[in-house]
This record gives structure tokens, C-alpha cells and sequence, in this order.
């Protein structure tokens, strides 16, 4: 069997044998989607600043979706004992095209700290290894990641596999420490004699030397917002509560790797129950090395009711459905692909499990985009069409108004000019009332804000934390926790309460100034945070699963405490501010609606009185203006056709189900050329 790929390959050969697999087609359907769709949004962004269209608020909407389609990631972490064969599972999925191993797998502890691959084209193609000493100081790791300064780099040559996986080996150095000095790490504790790792001859320990190790690497896969966590057995899953507490619930998948030569060992249950029971994880069960099954003195069906049986026995004491435990050889699997045996590969039985990631996890994340996408469109969309049927009232109005000129002499349009001002002078009047109005609402959302801000959240959080520090009891901790997320979902509510007000009051203050000053203001509903109170259920059910570990009585020791607040802190930030940025945007919009419609009234008097000076002065304006008119409604509806078709594209890509079929791209609207610089004229019909 010829092989397919030597050594010293280039990275961007990895697609060609990559695309075999069924999660890589899946997620590169994924990508071209994700793609297709970045582009409609594009075209529509563009159509609508070319026609003056796009608003601050709709502006910022769309770009935020795009971004987060353009750098969304998908999380995908590897979880297990020590020795399950994480490594070597990551090896045969995402690295055979290397033609070799990647990432270090070799029997007893080999992984010794977190491994992050991903793809961030901002950063160097290399490695980041993050101190184990860091862990002295208390910060958490995604505190860390933002001071590139504290982490060791170093470049990766993607070219020569030998040399990247030489470089890669680095998570697996450790350096010997005192039991004084691993204690401090949490690498040793007295209370967990079971979990302490072995003494050398000198009475020291090994602990590792890294704490986290980044891999940045343009990876087709990876490239496309993948992200892989390798982690290391057991022992500094305990030690790092972020892993626990940030980053396993925070992935999209979590495959939990057990071995068919040993079981489901005591440990291996205590991993699952104590890291991966949570409910919102999307979770694979993975019974490696069947190939140790194997029997050469045996029928082959023989070794196939093992591993069935194996597969019951998993499934039952992990209490989970057998169709989720998949029974793999990783390494025949790597082997069969860097040989390029067909064969082999099937009997490995990864292609199914792949096919499994694939049909779930994909289909998934693509629904989430898919439902913020149409949300981000609808309202964009209800926003623009009330903005063009204005201009088109607005511009029959004033058709009627100047049609109504023709054949009158200079003295009406003198008279005419005269109501204008008079007119505009009324309509000024509205400034007083503007500027109460928007006191009185800045006030509001100042202490809606004030409320959900980081200040509320860090006196609730250090009082909790006091409250955990003083009852060294896992009882009292927990209690104090359950009464912090009860406290917390309370400022949701509140900041929901005083939404509602903030609408009650402009929903009043509009209907006067539509009916004093002819504006066609529309109080837009606050915002549903029950997102964030989801969110905030979700952090609570992690946490307090923690707490309820063995690994939660390490909280007793300050330095963990201290960083398991700023952890928790961090991860109460992100919900808060969500909320809080999707009220001030809901907010913005409200305002920005006043100043965009006082603008185009103000323009609205100028123009009319401008044309109606034109007029007076000669004869043929009149005629002139009213065809600038007609012309520029009819283009008006041409622009209503075109948004219509653009919305309707975005929509289509967006609820495309099939990811294989992408439907060709551009059948796109023909350029209308920027909107000529005529002002509609506003304000209802005059009679002569
Ligand atoms: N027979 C057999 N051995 C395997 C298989 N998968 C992995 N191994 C071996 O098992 C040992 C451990 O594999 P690793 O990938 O290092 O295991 P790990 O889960 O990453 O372990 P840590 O990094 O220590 O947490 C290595 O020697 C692998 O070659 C398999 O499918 N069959
Ligand atoms: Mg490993």
C-alpha cells in the first residue's frame, strides 16, 4: 500500500485526506455556510449604507453578527484517565494527514497540562506555554490569556511534521518539586492520598512544567473555528478548576475516552460523575483500543460479542443510552490512515464514531446561528420598511402639496412659504419636550445598568465568597451559592422590571409628540433576558457541581478560593454584560429613532422652503421638482424590490438545511448606485 503522505509535509495538504472524513465534510459545510451566509449579510450591509439605509443600531447589529459568524469556534475537548488514549484519538481524527504522531501518546501520564489547538490568524503560527507557577498567583486562566507576556513562546515549522511534533512533546515536561512546593501547585494534598502522584528516589515529585499549552496552527480544520482541548489525566483536572468550571461547560462536545482493556474503572467513574454529568454538555462516550480485544485464537464474531457486551457494561454504569458508547481502535485507526488502508480503517470503527460528531454537533451550532441570524434580519428588516414607507408618505405628501401649486401665482407661494415657517417654528417647539424626555430616560437606564454592573456583581459575589471562607463546610458553601444565583436572577428581573418602565414611559411620550408634532415614533419592546437567566441556571449548575466534588474542599485553601471568585466573576461578567449591552442597544435604538426622524423633519422644512423659493422665482421649478419627485418614489419602491430579494437571499441561506448543497453564490442584486442626494421633503399635505 503506498503511502500517502511522507514526512515534511506541507500544512496544506492536510485538506486533501482530511476531506475523507465525514466531520470534516460536515464541518466544512459548516464553514461554506457560515460563509455563503457572511456573504448575503455583506451585500445587504452594503446595500443598505448605499442607500443611507443603515442606522447605528442596525449597523452595529449586523456587524456583530458577521463577526461572530466570521470567528465563532467550535470547542470540542477530549476527556479521560490518564493512558485512555485522549492523544492519540485527536491524532487519528484531526493530525493523520501529518503522516505521523502529533501529539505525544505513549503509555503511564504523558499529557500534562491542557493542550488548546486552534487557529487565531492574528497570532504567529506556534506555541504558547503557560508557567505552572502562574497558578501561585491566584489569577485565572482567562486572565492569563490576555497578558501575552507571562506565557513562554515558541515558533512551530508546520513544514516538517518531525520538528512540530518535536516541539509539541513540550506538554509533556515536567520538572521534580518539593512536597511543599507541589502542595502549593495543587499537585499534592493530604487530604487525597489516592490522587498524589508518585515520590521520586529524593523523597521530591514530578510536577508538570506548564500549566496550558496554546497551540496556534492553520490547520484546515482548525482554520475553519474548530478548536480542540486535549487534557491530561486525571489529577490537574482537580487542580485547574477553570477547566471544570469554565472550559468543559463552555465546549460543544466533550468525548469522554474510556480504555476496553481496563474497564470503567473507579476513577473513570469518578471523572463522569463528577465533570461530565452536567446536562447542557453534549457528551461521546468512546471505549478505545478494541483492537486489545482482539484474539488471533478466536473466531472474529467471538471478539465482536465483546465488545458489544463491553459496550452494555459502559452504557449502564455510566447510565447512559449504549447507541452513545462507540467502541474505536484510535491507534488502528491513525496507522490505517497514515498507511492509507482502507481496510483497517473501517475495522477501527472510527469513521462511525466520526459520523456521529458530525451529524450532531454540526447541525447543532448551525441552528444557533441560523435563529440569531433571522432574528438580526427580522429586526433589521421591520426597521428599514418602516423607514421606506415614512419616505413614501412622506414624498406623496409633498407630491400633493406641490401638485396642488400648479397654476396658483407667486402670492400663494408666498403664503405658502410664510405657513412653512410658521410651520417650522411649531414644530420646534418639540425640543423642549425632547430634551425632558431624554433626561428622564437617561436617568432610567443609568440605574437599570447601574443595577446589572460589575459593581452589584462584585458586592454579591465577595459577600458569597466571605460567607464560603467563614463556613469551611461544603454545606455552607453550597447554600451560600444557591443564594447567590437566587440573588443574581433577582437583578435580571429587576433590570427587566425597570425595562418595562423605561418603554411605559417613551410608549407615552411618543403618542403625544406623533400627535403634537407629526412624528411616527414607535416604542420598540425591551429586550427577553430569559437568555441570560438560562445562562446564569447553567454557571449555577456547574459551580455548585464543583462544590460538591472531593476537588471542592481545595476551595478551603485560599489561593484557590481566590481564583475561583475571579473565575466566577469573569463568567458573571460575560451574562451581565450581554444583558446590559442588549438593553443599551435596545436603548440607542429608541433614541436613535428620535434623532433620525427630528433630522429628517428639520431637512424636510428646509427643502420645502427652498423649493418653494425656486418656484417663486421661476416658473419652469415647478414642473422640475415635481418630476424629481415622481422619479425619486419610484425609485423608492425599486429600493423596497431590492431589500425585499436581499432579505429574502439571506433568509433562504440562513434556513438551508442541507449542508452538502450550497446554493451558488451570487445571483445578487444588480447595483443600484448610491442614492442621489435628494431630500424628501416631510410633513402632511397642505391645502391651498
Ligand atoms: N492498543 C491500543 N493502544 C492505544 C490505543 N489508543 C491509544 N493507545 C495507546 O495508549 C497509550 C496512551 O495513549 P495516550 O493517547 O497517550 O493517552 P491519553 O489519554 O492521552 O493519556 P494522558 O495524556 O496521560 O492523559 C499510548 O501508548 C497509546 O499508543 C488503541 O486504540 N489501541
Ligand atoms: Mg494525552
Amino acid at each position: 500500500m503506498p503511502r500517502p503522505f511522507h514526512t515534511g509535509l506541507v500544512m496544506s495538504e492536510f485538506a486533501s485526506e482530511s476531506a475523507h472524513t465525514p466531520f470534516v465534510r460536515s464541518l466544512d459545510a459548516l464553514g461554506i455556510w457560515r460563509l455563503n451566509l457572511e456573504v448575503r449579510l455583506r451585500d445587504l450591509v452594503r446595500f443598505l449604507r448605499e442607500q443611507s439605509l443603515l442606522d447605528e443600531t442596525a449597523k452595529d447589529l449586523l456587524d456583530s453578527l458577521r463577526q461572530r459568524l466570521a470567528e465563532e469556534k467550535m470547542v470540542v475537548a477530549f476527556v479521560a484517565e490518564f493512558s485512555r488514549g485522549k492523544s492519540e484519538l485527536i491524532n487519528a481524527i484531526f493530525f493523520s494527514d501529518a503522516g505521523r504522531r502529533i501529539m505525544p501518546a505513549s503509555p503511564g501520564r504523558t499529557t500534562m497540562c491542557p493542550v488548546e489547538l486552534g487557529w487565531d490568524p492574528d497570532e504567529p503560527v506556534g506555541m504558547a506555554l503557560l508557567p505552572i507557577e502562574t497558578r501561585l498567583e491566584g489569577a485565572s486562566l482567562a486572565e492569563l490569556r490576555a497578558q501575552p507576556r507571562v506565557w513562554i513562546h515558541t515558533p512551530l515549522d508546520i513544514k516538517d511534521s518531525e520538528a512540530f511534533a518535536k516541539a509539541v512533546s513540550a506538554v509533556m515536561d515536567t520538572r521534580p518539586a518539593t512536597l511543599a512546593e507541589a502542595m502549593a501547585l495543587g499537585f499534592w494534598s493530604e487530604d487525597h492520598p489516592r490522587d498524589n502522584p508518585q515520590r521520586n528516589a529524593d523523597g521530591r515529585v514530578d510536577v508538570p512544567l506548564w500549566r496550558h499549552a496554546l497551540i496556534n496552527v492553520p490547520h484546515p480544520l482548525l482554520k475553519r473555528g474548530l478548536v480542540v482541548f486535549d487534557t491530561p489525566g486525571l489529577n490537574a483536572i482537580g487542580a485547574e478548576p477553570e477547566l471544570t468550571v469554565g472550559l468543559l461547560p463552555s465546549a460543544h462536545g466533550v468525548v469522554f475516552v474510556l480504555g476496553a482493556d481496563t474497564g470503567v474503572t473507579r476513577s473513570d467513574l469518578e471523572i463522569w460523575q463528577d465533570h461530565l454529568t452536567s446536562q447542557a454538555l453534549t457528551r461521546y462516550v468512546v471505549l478505545n483500543k478494541i483492537d486489545a480485544l482482539f484474539d488471533p485464537l478466536s473466531p472474529p464474531e467471538h471478539t465482536e460479542a465483546q465488545i458489544a457486551v463491553q459496550c452494555a457494561q459502559v452504557a449502564k454504569m455510566l447510565e447512559i443510552p449504549s447507541a452513545r458508547v462507540f467502541p474505536i481502535s484510535a491507534r488502528q485507526a491513525l496507522s490505517a490512515r497514515i498507511d492509507g488502508n482502507p481496510r483497517l480503517l473501517t475495522e477501527s470503527r472510527l469513521p462511525i464514531f466520526e459520523e456521529a460528531l458530525a451529524q450532531q454537533l454540526l447541525p447543532q451550532r448551525r441552528q444557533i446561528f441560523e435563529q440569531l441570524t433571522l432574528e438580526a434580519l427580522g429586526h433589521v428588516e421591520r426597521q428599514t420598511t418602516h423607514h421606506l414607507d415614512d419616505m413614501r408618505r412622506q414624498l406623496s405628501d409633498q407630491l400633493v402639496e406641490l401638485r396642488g401649486l400648479r397654476g396658483k401665482n407667486v402670492h400663494k407661494v408666498t403664503v405658502m412659504l410664510d405657513r412653512v415657517s410658521a410651520e417650522t417654528a411649531e414644530f420646534e417647539r418639540c425640543i423642549a419636550q425632547l430634551q425632558a424626555l431624554r433626561g428622564v430616560h437617561s436617568r432610567m437606564l443609568k440605574e437599570l445598568l447601574a443595577g446589572i454592573g460589575g459593581d452589584a456583581l462584585r458586592r454579591l459575589v465577595d459577600g458569597t465568597m466571605r460567607t464560603i471562607r467563614e463556613s469551611l463546610l461544603k454545606l455552607g458553601a453550597r447554600k451560600a451559592f444557591k443564594e447567590l444565583f437566587t440573588e443574581l436572577g433577582l437583578l435580571l428581573e429587576e433590570a427587566e422590571r425597570e425595562g418595562r418602565e423605561i418603554r411605559d414611559l417613551l410608549a407615552s411620550a411618543y403618542t403625544q409628540l406623533n400627535t403634537q408634532f407629526g412624528f411616527s415614533l414607535v416604542p420598540a419592546t425591551p429586550p427577553d433576558l430569559t437568555r441570560y437567566r438560562d445562562d446564569l441556571s447553567l454557571i449555577e449548575r456547574n459551580y455548585t457541581q464543583y462544590l460538591g466534588v472531593t476537588q471542592g474542599l481545595r476551595l478551603s485553601q485560599p489561593r484557590f478560593l481566590e481564583q475561583f471568585r475571579r473565575m466566577l466573576l469573569s463568567r458573571l461578567r460575560v451574562v451581565f454584560e450581554g444583558a446590559g449591552n442588549e438593553v443599551e442597544v435596545w436603548n440607542r435604538s429608541a433614541s436613535g429613532q428620535i434623532d433620525v426622524q427630528l433630522r429628517d423633519r428639520r431637512r424636510g422644512f428646509k427643502r420645502r422652503r427652498d423649493a418653494l423659493e425656486r418656484i417663486r422665482g421661476a416658473a419652469g421649478e415647478l414642473e422640475q421638482r415635481l418630476s424629481e419627485l415622481e422619479a425619486y418614489d419610484r425609485r423608492v419602491l425599486d429600493m423596497e424590490s431590492r431589500l425585499a430579494e436581499l432579505f429574502a437571499g439571506a433568509r433562504r441561506v440562513a434556513t438551508q438545511r442541507d449542508f452538502s448543497v450550497h446554493e451558488e453564490l451570487p445571483s445578487l442584486v444588480p447595483p443600484l448606485g448610491p442614492r442621489p442626494d435628494i431630500e424628501i421633503p416631510t410633513l402632511g399635505a397642505m391645502a391651498l
